[in-house]
């Protein structure tokens, strides 16, 4: 129990992030049974056991979803907040953990060394009252070890918030949405949803990203474990934070704070690009909308329905902020916070019934007839 819980592994895994066949759905019956019947102790230990066993072996699975094989990590930090956090976490584990060794092991040893023995005589042993050396020791001791765990923990917490943004840095805006996320790269001019793209920052040329967070709705809480703490996006308050990335890759986080039905499918996912294919990606999204006169039926269709209330192409009509930016909708892996694949299934699924892929999602069906739900998805696609 205490490896699963230490694995960072199982507990935090965000299932839509796996593929479909490394889905456990949930440990099978007869494998709790197994687990029960080779459990030692007391009726109410094992019942105790099973319980932790059926919790921490859960694991729903989405059939939709197949992305990236990765989980949130909170022990293997790649980045400089997230490094500090985690340098901090080990030194409190290892005092911590000396402190219980210590009081358990002098447990130990009274309750062996003071047993009860058939020729005790049952007088009570010599009580000590008033010892200014004992009482000094365990008060000055406690107190010494908790200045410790605050002065370094002040530290750490001091240095991530104080950190001013060099020149060069990246700042983004991330606004939360009931349930996806906005990114707004203000000095960059672009805007995305969902998956942020930044930068790597190597030693000698530091690119950190500064990112201001709000919300639009409710409040949310944007954590990547291995980049950075969690930061609460509350409306009408402007946070901030900040990474510095070490090495190039994809990170998945997710929102932190319950903020309504779909919480738990609002997924982040943050690609740390290297500087060239970083300049890359940019150059791409400030482009505004590819439009081809393929799906010009596609357009539209979309252009004449609510669609453009709710959703913004850049160099079209479509000017809605309800819903996420679509003009580059298909450089993005995922769609709907990465709750389903990019794919063309799951585009015309979603377009034909969100409630399919994410129920209680806030864009309605909008009971377009086959054709049309096909031309406005082949529209969809052509958005580069
Ligand atoms: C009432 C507002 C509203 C309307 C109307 C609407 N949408 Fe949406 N749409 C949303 C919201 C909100 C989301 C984000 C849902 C989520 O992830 O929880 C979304 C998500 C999407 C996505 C996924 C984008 C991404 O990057 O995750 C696509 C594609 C999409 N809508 C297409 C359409 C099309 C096509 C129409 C018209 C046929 C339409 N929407 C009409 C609100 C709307
Ligand atoms: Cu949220």
């Amino acid at each position: 129990m205490i490896g699963y819980l230490f694995s960072g592994h199982e507990f935090w895994s965000a299932s839509p992030f796996l593929p479909a066949e490394s889905c456990r759905p949930l440990m099978a019956h007869r494998q709790l049974k197994e687990f029960a019947n080779c459990t030692p102790g007391n009726k109410t230990v094992r019942v105790l056991s099973l319980l932790s066993a059926f919790f921490f072996s859960a694991h729903p699975c989405f059939a939709l979803a197949q992305v990236h094989a990765q989980v949130p990590n909170i022990f293997r930090s790649s980045s400089t907040p997230a490094d500090a956090i985690h340098r901090l976490s080990v030194f409190v584990l290892i005092i911590t953990a000396l402190i219980f060794v210590i009081v358990f092991s002098l447990l130990a040893y009274a309750v062996w060394k003071f047993r009860h023995r058939a020729a005790d005589d049952l007088r009570e042993p010599p009580q000590v009252y008033g010892s200014n050396q004992i009482e000094l020791a365990w008060t000055v001791v406690p107190v010494l070890i908790v200045l410790v765990l605050f002065f370094a923990t002040a530290r750490v917490i001091y240095t991530i918030q104080d950190a001013a943004p060099p020149p060069g840095a990246i700042e983004v805006t991330a606004i939360g949405h009931q349930f996806w996320w906005e990114f707004r790269y203000p000095g960059l001019g672009v805007v995305t949803a969902n998956e942020l793209h930044v930068p790597v920052s190597a030693p000698g040329n530091a690119v950190p990203t500064f990112i201001r967070l709000t919300s639009a709705d409710t409040d949310h809480s944007f954590w990547v474990p291995q980049l950075a703490g969690k930061t609460d996006l509350i409306p009408n308050r402007l946070n901030s934070m900040w990474i510095e990335p070490h090495q190039i890759g994809m990170y998945v986080g997710q929102c932190a704070q319950y903020c309504g039905t779909q919480h738990a499918k609002m997924l982040l996912r943050i690609y740390v690009d290297s500087p060239e294919d970083f300049s890359k990606w940019v150059a791409a999204e400030k482009q505004p909308a590819h439009s081809a006169d393929s799906v010009a039926i596609g357009r539209s269709i979309f252009e004449k329905t609510a669609c453009i209330n709710c959703h913004a192409i850049s160099g079209t009509v479509a000017d809605g902020h309800f819903g996420p930016d679509l003009t580059h909708l298909m450089s993005r892996e995922t769609i709907a916070s990465g709750a389903a694949n990019n794919s063309h299934e799951n585009l015309k699924l979603w377009i034909h019934d969100p409630e399919s892929i994410k129920p209680g999602s806030l864009m309605p069906a909008m009971n377009l007839n086959s054709q049309d739900l096909e031309a406005v998805t082949a529209y969809m696609e052509s958005l580069r």
